[in-house]
């Protein structure tokens, strides 16, 4: 639909305001300012990096394979780097981050320690109030939320922790100096990816590690390794290629092809193929059904299990760290040594699903099975997904409505392609709710997004609109294909993060589109071709700002 609307024209201080200077912010500043966009970007911390600022836990690191782990929308800045390895760690990442900053004198765009609490829609001017900590504000046509999904810490609220007389962490808030574990007793609270990670690494240096375990896991061994100058070669001389074919395949990544269903093959087949993947390392995904059919999913969690019982040697241990959910329900995670690390004689594993944790003491924890003292303890308890990082800032849109009342009144997350959300006008969310997001590889869906919402900008600014917003048909419509496509695969069947099931009085529901990276590019550019279809649009007689 488009209309039209009287609102009085204030100039704005810039065109676009963005939150957050990771993966997302910075190409959203280069692509905004190459396009002749006034643009500021706010970052809490004192640097880029967003996720890989932050992690700096122990063993943090990526395990998407490094080649495909970056953007690709320039030839030169993906020529100009080498990963070193297939996984590379964090400090490495980051590195590459700083590496893009620079090259695109991205700095002076970014305000840094500077943290949004606020962000106002105001109806009257059609414009955007962003309130910094301090409490300065500046105004905006757009607002562009480049938060990442997991940047929002969960640290669950466990009675006594304030008494607490050691050091306590949690994984996504690691202190920059690092922590020296050193002759300690550590205790690690989680065992989801920042906890399969960190606890080999941890293990080696603390004097004695207790794991304190709920869910157990599904890990599949990543077996990082320095990649072959030679692949390098080729991978950087195949670059619009691979350009093309990770921007249309179903996860962002190549995967080698698969078979269609786990049943097809004799038990023994079936096992070859496990069994070779898990010497080769990487992701476990050999046949398509493997998230959809039951059967099919159950012989991948016996293979699993069957490895969890081969390389764990004391047999009640062993018994412990065998899931049972649906494998891949739950984040996949690739580990390096996970099981191993509970062979050593200074590794225990406490099943707080048996045995909760009933508080923090100040000199430990005590669980039903009894009280344990600590030098550290290590929270690997993941985050707040998806709506987290958005709800922190306190979003107002039409009517002054927060985008956390939207949301969890209707006891449900809604969004029009992950992009926008109904009532929040030229508010557009990089990876939000309802996206391929995580279920992707980040680089290559954050790209997407930053093209789409640049060109959509430049539709606007070309066609006199000043006003786009998520119709709310539309919005409904789009919620219900992602939840519909979500309910034909197993992913629903499991508590995980990806359903809010983590947070304690969160609405509940999948907040991921499960259709492909490939699928969901295509249905994102015909909306766009049909004249941003499912958006209404409204111009005013306010002039706007657009310089180029
Ligand atoms: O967090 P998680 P994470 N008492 O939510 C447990 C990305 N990532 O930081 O499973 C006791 O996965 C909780 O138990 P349960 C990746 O997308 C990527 O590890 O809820 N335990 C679980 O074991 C990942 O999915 C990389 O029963 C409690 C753990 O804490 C996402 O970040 C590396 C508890 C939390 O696991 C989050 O991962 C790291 C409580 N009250 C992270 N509350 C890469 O490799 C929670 N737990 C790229």
């Amino acid at each position: 639909m488009t209309g039209k609307k009287k609102s009085v024209h204030v100039k704005p201080d810039y065109d676009a305001v963005v939150i957050g200077a990771g993966f997302s912010g910075l190409y959203m500043l280069h692509s905004l300012r190459e396009n002749g966009y006034s643009t500021k970007v706010f970052e809490k911390a004192d640097d880029v990096g967003g996720t890989w600022y932050w992690n700096r836990y122990p063993g943090a690191r990526c395990d998407s394979d490094s080649v495909y782990y970056n953007y690709t929308f320039s030839e030169e800045l993906f020529k100009g780097w080498t990963w070193s390895s297939r996984y590379p760690e964090q400090a490495e990442i980051l590195t590459y981050l700083n590496y893009v900053a620079d090259t695109l004198h991205l700095r002076d765009g970014i305000q840094f320690n500077t943290t949004i609490n606020h962000a106002n829609y105001n109806e009257e001017n059609n414009l955007w109030r962003i309130y910094t900590e301090d409490g300065d504000s500046v105004t905006a046509t757009y607002f562009i939320t480049a938060v990442g999904c997991l940047s929002a810490s969960n640290v669950p609220n466990f009675k006594g922790l304030d008494s607490f007389k050691g050091n306590w962490y949690h994984t996504g808030q690691w202190p920059h100096e690092g922590v020296d574990f050193t002759g300690q007793k550590v205790g690690v609270i989680g065992t989801g990816s920042s906890g399969v990670q960190s606890i080999p690494v941890i293990a080696k240096e603390a004097d004695h590690l207790t794991v304190f375990q709920r869910t157990p896991q599904y890990c599949f061994p990543a077996r990082n390794h320095p990649y072959d100058p030679e692949f390098v070669k080729e991978t950087k001389e195949k670059f619009s290629q691979l350009k093309t074919e990770l921007r249309e395949s179903h996860s962002g990544q190549i995967i080698k092809s698969r078979k269609p269903s786990a049943l097809d093959d004799t038990s023994e087949d079936r096992n070859k193929a496990y069994e070779d993947r898990w010497q080769q390392g990487g992701y476990l995904f050999i046949y398509d059904d493997l998230l959809i059919n039951e059967e099919s999913n159950e012989t991948a969690a016996e293979f699993i299990r069957s490895k969890i019982a081969e390389t764990v040697k004391n047999p009640e241990t062993a018994q412990k760290l065998m899931p049972s959910y649906h494998w891949g329900t739950k984040r996949q995670i690739l580990d390096t040594d996970y099981y191993e690390t509970y062979n050593r004689d200074n590794v225990s594993l406490i099943d707080v699903r048996s045995n909760p944790i009933e508080e923090i003491t100040p000199n430990g924890i005590k669980t039903t099975a009894g009280e344990e003292e600590f030098d550290a303890i290590v929270f690997a308890t993941g985050f707040d997904g998806m709506t987290g990082p958005l709800f922190r800032m306190d979003i107002h849109g039409k009517d002054g409505i927060a985008l956390k009342d939207k949301w969890e009144e209707g006891s449900q997350t809604r969004t029009y392609l992950g992009l926008s959300t109904n009532g929040f006008p030229n508010m557009f969310m990089i990876t939000g709710p309802e996206s391929p997001s995580v279920l992707s590889n980040m680089p290559i869906s954050i790209e997407q997004h930053v093209e789409w919402i640049t060109d959509c900008i430049n539709y606007m600014q070309k066609s006199d609109i000043d006003l786009i917003e998520a119709n709310e048909e539309a919005e409904k419509e789009w919620s219900k294909h992602c939840r519909d496509i979500a309910e034909e695969t197993l992913y629903t069947k499991t508590d995980s993060w990806y359903m809010g099931a983590n947070i304690e009085g969160k609405a509940r529901g999948f907040l991921i589109y499960l259709g492909g990276v490939g699928t969901y590019r295509k249905i994102c550019k015909e909306v766009a071709e049909n004249g941003y279809e499912g958006f209404d649009l409204i111009s005013s007689t306010k002039t706007h700002s657009y310089t180029k």
